[in-house]
Formats: C-alpha cells, structure tokens, sequence
C-alpha cells in the first residue's frame, strides 16, 4: 500500500496525525465525517495498523471479543471467531483504510521526530525524518503506548549468540522446527505465543518471573447463520456489541476496585487452574502472590496445557545472566538455545512523550512528565495548545475494550477541531487548574484499586506512579469524555486577537 500527500513547507493543514493505526485511521474517519477535510496522517511504517502490524507472533489474537473490538460506527459481520486473530484484525483496519480512502491523506514511511507549537502563528511545526517540516492547526498523537518493542535489562543480553526474536517484532522466516528455544516472560504476549512455540518446537524452555492470574478463553468459530444474521438485520450487531459491553462492565467490579468481588475473580482463576494443571509443585509455582487485576488478566485456555506439554519446561529460578549460548539462572545452571524469544513487554518509559514536544514557553512535555504523566481528560494537555493525544495518560482499560475508550477520545478530538474551526481560534489551551482538579481526583480513585495494590506491572512507574489505568467502568469513562468542556476548562485565543 502507498500513498502520498504533496506537503509543501508553507502548506499549513488542519489536522496533523502521528500513527495510522486503530486511533490514528479512526481520528482520520471520523474527522472527514465532520467535514474536516484537509487532514495529513503520518506513519513510520510502509502500512497502516499499529499494534496489529507490528504483533504478528504465532497466536497472536485479541483477548477482547471481536465485536467489542470494531469501531462502533463500522461493525464486522465477518469475525470468523469470538476472539479474533491479528491477521484478521489488521485486515480490517486495512479494510477501513480503502473504505475511507486513506491512503489520500496517509504518509507511509514518513516518522515524526518532533513537534513544536508556533505560538504567534498558532499551529503546530511538526519536523519528520529528512528534514521536512508538516504544518497544521492541530496535531493529534496517535502513536500508541506500546509501539516500541522492551528487551529487559538483564546482564550479557547482547552476548547471545543465538536467533533473538521480540513478541512485537516476529521474524516468519525462521523455521522453529528442531529448535530449542527459550521464552523470557509470560504476560499476555507469552501466553499467546507459548503454546504455538511448543507446537512448533523441539524443545521450549519458559522463565517464569511472575506468575499471572489466568481466565479460560473460549474461543468458538462465529457460525456462518449468525453472520448471515449480521449482514441482514440492521442493529442485531450493535445490540450483541452491547451485551459484550455490559458483561464487560460487570467483570471489571472484580478487577478494577479492591473489593470482595476480586477474591470471585481469583477462586474462578484458581479452579481453571486445578482443572487444567494435575501437578501440586507446578500448581504452586503457578500461583500469583498478588491481587488478581494487579496486573493484566491473561485470558487463555491453551496455556497451562502447553506447559504441561513433554517438550516444554517451567523455569522459575531468576535469570542471572544471558550469556552466549543460552541463559544461566541464579542456581549456576546453563540452559542452551537456538533462539531466545523476548515477551518482555515495551518501552512504556517512554509512554509519556513517545516524541519531543515543546509547547507554549518552551516547555517540553517529556521533562514536564519524567516523574509521570498527567493530562486533563487524559486527552489535552495544560501549556500545549491544539495538541490532542489518544491513549494518553490515564486512559487504559483494565477490563473492557480499548476501542471503548478511544471511541470517546476521538469524539473528543473531533469537537475541539471543530470548534477550532469554527471559531477560527490560534489556541485553545487547558486551564491548569482544571487539569490539577481532574487528576487529583484520578490519583485519589487509583488508590482504591487493584492496579495499586502492590505488585510490580508496567501500569506503575518506578516510584509507584499510576499515569496508565483509568480508575473506573469503560461507561464512566465514555461519560467524563462527553463533558469536556471546552468553554470553561479551557482558554481560548481567536487568530484576530493574535498581536
Ligand atoms: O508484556 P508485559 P506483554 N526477567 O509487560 C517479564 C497488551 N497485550 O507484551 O511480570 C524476567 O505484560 C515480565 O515479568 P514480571 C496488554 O495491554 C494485549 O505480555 O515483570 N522476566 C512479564 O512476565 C498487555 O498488558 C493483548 O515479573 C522479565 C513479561 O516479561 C501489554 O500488551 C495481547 C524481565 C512482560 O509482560 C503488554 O503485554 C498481548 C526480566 N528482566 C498483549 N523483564 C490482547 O490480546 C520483563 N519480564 C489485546
């Protein structure tokens, strides 16, 4: 796919986007819907689709189901399965892209490298890859807090002198058949990938660091009467996207809040486990020490069964070192591998400002955020007028869909461009004391959940700091976004006060 928009240096667009994938394409949509017509997305890569591109590993699917994980405005009535897998979920990002005829407005191969916001001009510089500069109005970061791959900080890591893969940057020409192989981490990314490997294998080794609450996941194919059904009755699917969505809403009592609804949440994990796992010490190592919803639920029913596997080992002693034949562990003992597989998560340190951006005074967002991030709505930010972030601080969804979540913020995004239109305005900036209010009361109601009840899970900053998790129902959500006030939360400049 190709696609090119003539950018001239004093061209100046109303809208910049940063990324073409889920939020990126969505933004873009629903932006042309409202009639903002002059629009430029720019992509690093050479196709949309962000996280869905880029997680190609075996097994690699969604752990929400697939009728919750559409946009609202575009329901699928061909997911072949309640869960579906990356290659289907990216094609049907591609699908959007060629409805919408995106491809007009994407650059592909084009990486941001920084923004700056042109106060006496009030629009925003944004500098890409060989020098060029992008003009527009308004800049939306779209570029999603877990695009860049994380490899851990473990001693000798580049001594290896075997294939390295990473969960998020699979290498499909490498023939795993007669490999040994260890796998570094067993968060969702492991879980999905283990039980591929073990197939594939010759031998696979898991080190285990933490052990994560486990769910069942059925995963039955979606029959061809009910997508029959889809495609003939106008809403059924929207009214089954809604039942999805309130059985959602419910499981999170038990995951967000710490509450007695948890201990629900953690009887039914340990249950699956004895169903699914025979061996005490295994069971045993298995068990998580910390709140189930602290960490991500991993919603498998493969997983356990892949460990139980005969070519497949659980390693629960700490890695000491990599070194160039495989892995030694804190017991001195050497394991030897073909290729070590890395489902250590991303970079999420720098989740905050994945780009420099330096707003009104000079201020730079990623020194304002180093000790965490903040915004108001998790959508805008005080000092950086114009600039909208999808997936910014404290908008993740620790139980239900994030396109729940980003649905509300691109509705968002979409009224603050409108009204920058509209009222032909050179700035419209957050109060900070409308942002201070807002996250105090963030940070008050993180308090009283899971995810800060003492386990270690990127979520937190090293000193503790919740800037990822939004502290309540997907709904709650949808609802604080619909009452963004951009009148009296926010300042206003019209470009004919402009000096
Ligand atoms: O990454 P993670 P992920 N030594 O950071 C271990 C989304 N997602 O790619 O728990 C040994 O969760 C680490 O151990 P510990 C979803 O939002 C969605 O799996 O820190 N081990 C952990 O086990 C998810 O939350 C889907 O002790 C080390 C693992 O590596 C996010 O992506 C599917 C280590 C990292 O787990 C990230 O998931 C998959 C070390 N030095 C992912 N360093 C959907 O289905 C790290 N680890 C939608």
């Amino acid at each position: 796919m190709s696609g090119h928009l003539d950018s001239t240096s004093d061209h100046i667009h109303q809208v910049a986007i940063v990324g073409a994938g889920f939020a990126g394409i969505g933004t873009a949509i629903r932006l042309q819907q409202a009639r903002v017509d002059d629009i430029v997305v720019l992509e690093r890569s050479d196709r949309p689709g962000g996280t869905w591109r880029d997680n190609t590993y075996p097994g690699a699917a969604c752990d929400i189901p697939s009728r919750l994980y559409s946009y609202s405005f575009a329901p699928n009535p061909s997911w072949s399965r309640t869960y579906s897998g990356s290659a289907e979920i990216l094609a049907y990002i591609e699908s959007m892209v060629d409805q919408h005829d995106l491809d007009r407005v994407i650059r592909y191969g084009t990486t941001v490298t920084d923004l700056t916001f042109d106060e006496p001009a009030g629009l925003w510089r944004v500098s890409v890859d060989g020098g060029e500069t992008v003009l527009a109005r308004t800049a939306v970061i779209a570029s999603g807090p877990l695009s860049t791959p994380g490899f851990p900080d473990i001693p000798g890591i580049e001594e290896f002198a075997g294939k390295r893969m990473h969960s998020a940057a699979w290498d499909h020409d490498y023939d795993f058949a007669g490999k040994k192989v260890g796998v570094i981490g067993t968060g969702a990314s492991a879980v999905q990938i283990i039980p591929e490997l073990v197939e594939q294998a010759a031998a696979v080794t898991v080190f285990q660091r933490t052990p994560g609450w486990v769910l069942p996941r059925f995963n039955p194919e979606v029959g061809e009467t009910t997508k029959a059904l889809y495609r003939t009755i106008p809403g059924l699917q929207s009214l089954a996207r809604a039942a999805w969505f309130a059985g959602h809403e419910s499981v999170a009592v038990g995951v967000v809040w710490k509450s007695p609804a948890t201990r629900v949440v953690e009887a039914v994990s340990k249950l699956n486990m004895r169903l699914q796992v025979r061996d005490p010490w295994m069971r045993r190592q298995l068990t998580p020490d910390f709140r189930a919803g602290c960490k991500r639920l991993l919603m498998t029913s493969r997983y356990y069964p892949a460990l139980q596997a005969d070519n497949c080992r659980l390693i629960t002693w700490p890695i000491a070192r990599i070194c160039e034949e495989g892995v030694r562990t804190a017991e001195g003992i050497e394991h030897r591998f073909d290729c070590l597989v890395f489902a250590t998560g991303f970079e999420v340190s720098k989740q905050g400002a994945p780009i420099p951006i330096t707003g009104r005074d000079g201020r730079v967002l990623g020194d304002e955020w180093s000790r965490g991030a903040y915004a108001y709505k998790s959508f805008a930010v005080s000092g950086y007028p114009n600039l909208y972030i999808t997936f910014g601080p404290n908008s993740g969804p620790g139980h239900s869909s994030a396109l729940v979540y980003m649905e509300a913020q691109i509705d968002a995004i979409v009224t603050a461009v409108r009204t920058i239109i509209d009222r032909d305005l050179a700035v419209l900036d957050v109060e900070p004391g409308a942002q201070h209010r807002y996250n105090e009361t963030i940070q008050r109601r993180l308090q009283r959940t899971t995810w800060n009840s003492g386990c270690s899970s990127w979520y937190l900053t090293e000193d503790g700091f919740n800037a990822t998790m939004y502290p309540g129902f997907a709904s709650q959500y949808v609802a604080q976004m619909r009452t963004v006030d951009l009148t009296r939360d926010f300042t206003a400049v019209a470009r004919r006060e402009v000096p």
